[in-house]
C-alpha cells in the first residue's frame, strides 16, 4: 500500500451558544479535516482544530491547510503509510514547527493504516487501557446564574461532574468570585477547575490562586504566559492546588523542560500541540517518568477530532485528571454519519475500523469553504 493523495478541507461549524475564552469568543468553530487516499483506493481521515484564527496558537486553519498540502504531502506521496512513525519522523526533519499541520496529516495516515487492517486505531498504539473516559464541560456563558443552571442541569442528567471555567478575560477578582459562587452551588457533587489561558501575571496569580484554593477549586490551568516556566515553578511550589501546563506544553522537549523544572503539577495533552499522536504518547511517557498526572485536553474538535484524541488517550494507563473531550457537544451539527456516545459522565471510546467514524460527505460539502482540486 502506498499513499496516493492528500486533500485538506476547512470547515466552519456553528456552535450551540457563544463560548467565551480570554482571546476569542467562538460562535463558529473552524475545523480542518484531511483525507489521505491509498493507491488501492482506501481513505483515511484526520482532523485538528484551533481557536480564533491565530489568537490561540501560531497556526491558523489556512496555514495548516497550506503546510499540509504544499509542504508535507510531497514528502509522503508514494510512501508506505504503515510505517507512520517513521513517516512522522521524516516529516519533522523536513518541516519545522507547524505541529497542528503535522498532527492533521499523521492522524489521517493512522486512520488509513488502521482501516487497511480493519482494526481500531488504538490497537496501533498498544491497545486500550480504558473503555470510557470522564469528560469535563466548560461553563463559558459568562453569566454566573446561567453557568450554575447549566452545571446543575449537567449533574442531573449525568452528563458532566467536572466543570472548567475560562477566566482569563475581565477583572480577575470578579472572575474568582464568579467561580467560587459556582463551586459553592455545586458543592462536592462536582470538581470545579479554571483555565486562565495565560492571562495573569505572577502577582495576580498569587492572590487569585489563594482565593480559588480556599474556595475549593481543584485545578488551575495555565495562569501565566506560555513562556514563563520559572513563574509556573514558583506557583507550583507555593500552592497545594495543582497547576496545569497547557499552552506552555507543546512538544516532547517542552514536556521534558517542564518536568525537569517542575513548572506544572499536571500536563494537558493535546495531539495537535504535540505534532501528532506518536509525539503525544512520548509526552505521556515523560509524564509517567516524572510522576506528573495527565489530563486529556481538547482544541474543541468535532466528532472525528474528538475520536482521534479519545482513542489515543484510551491507550494511556493513568489519565487521572480525566478529559475535556466535549467538543461535539458544543456543535450544532457534525460531519460524520455516526456519532460519539456520551453517558454517565463519560465518553465511550469509539471502536474502529480506524477512529471509528465515517465522514458524511454531503455535510462536508455543505460546511467546507472550498472544494478546488478535491476528489471526494
Ligand atoms: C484550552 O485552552 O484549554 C479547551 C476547552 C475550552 O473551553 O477551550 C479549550 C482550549
Ligand atoms: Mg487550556
Amino acid at each position: 500500500m502506498k499513499i496516493h493523495s492528500l486533500h485538506v478541507y476547512i470547515l466552519d461549524l456553528p456552535t450551540i451558544r457563544p463560548h467565551h475564552l480570554s482571546m476569542h469568543t467562538i460562535v463558529t468553530q473552524t475545523i480542518v479535516m484531511a483525507c489521505v487516499k491509498s493507491t488501492d483506493g482506501l481513505e483515511g481521515w484526520g482532523e485538528v482544530a484551533t481557536i480564533g484564527g491565530v489568537s490561540y496558537g501560531e497556526e491558523s486553519p489556512e496555514s495548516i491547510k497550506l503546510t499540509a498540502e504544499k509542504y508535507i504531502t510531497p514528502l509522503i506521496l508514494g510512501k508506505d503509510p504503515t510505517n507512520f512513525d517513521a513517516l512522522s519522523h521524516y516529516i519533522s526533519t523536513n518541516v519545522k514547527g507547524n505541529y497542528f499541520a503535522k498532527a492533521l496529516v499523521e492522524s489521517s495516515v493512522v486512520d488509513l493504516v488502521a482501516k487497511s487492517k480493519n482494526i481500531p486505531a488504538y490497537e496501533l498504539f498498544g491497545g486500550k487501557c480504558h473503555d470510557s473516559l470522564s469528560v469535563a464541560w466548560t461553563l463559558a456563558s459568562g453569566d454566573t446564574g446561567k453557568d450554575i443552571e447549566e452545571a446543575q442541569n449537567c449533574l442531573q442528567l449525568k452528563k458532566h461532574n467536572i466543570f472548567k471555567l475560562k477566566i482569563g478575560k475581565g477583572d480577575p477578582k470578579e472572575n474568582v468570585a464568579h467561580v467560587t459562587k459556582i463551586k459553592a452551588a455545586v458543592g462536592d457533587q462536582a470538581s470545579v477547575r479554571v483555565d486562565v489561558n495565560q492571562a495573569w501575571d505572577e502577582a495576580t496569580s498569587l492572590y487569585c490562586i489563594e482565593a480559588l484554593e480556599a474556595g475549593g477549586v481543584d485545578l488551575i490551568e495555565q495562569p501565566l504566559a506560555a513562556w514563563n516556566n520559572e513563574g509556573m515553578t514558583r506557583l507550583v511550589s507555593r500552592f497545594k492546588v495543582p497547576v496545569m501546563a497547557d499552552e506552555s506544553l507543546g512538544t516532547v522537549q517542552d514536556a521534558y523542560q517542564i518536568a525537569k523544572h517542575r513548572a506544572a503539577d499536571v500536563f494537558a495533552l493535546k495531539p495537535a500541540k504535540a505534532g501528532g499522536l506518536t509525539a503525544t504518547k512520548k509526552i505521556a511517557a515523560i509524564a509517567e517518568a516524572s510522576g506528573i498526572p495527565l489530563y486529556g485536553g481538547t482544541m474543541i474538535e468535532s466528532t472525528l477530532g474528538t475520536a482521534i484524541c479519545a482513542q489515543l488517550y484510551s491507550t494511556i494507563p493513568e489519565m487521572s485528571f480525566g478529559t475535556e473531550l466535549f467538543g461535539p457537544l458544543l456543535f450544532k451539527d457534525n460531519v460524520t454519519l455516526n456519532d460519539l456516545d456520551y453517558e454517565k459522565f463519560q465518553l465511550k471510546i469509539p471502536e474502529g475500523p480506524g477512529f471509528g467514524l465515517e465522514v458524511d460527505k454531503e455535510k462536508l460539502k455543505h460546511y467546507a469553504r472550498e472544494f478546488v482540486g478535491s476528489t471526494i
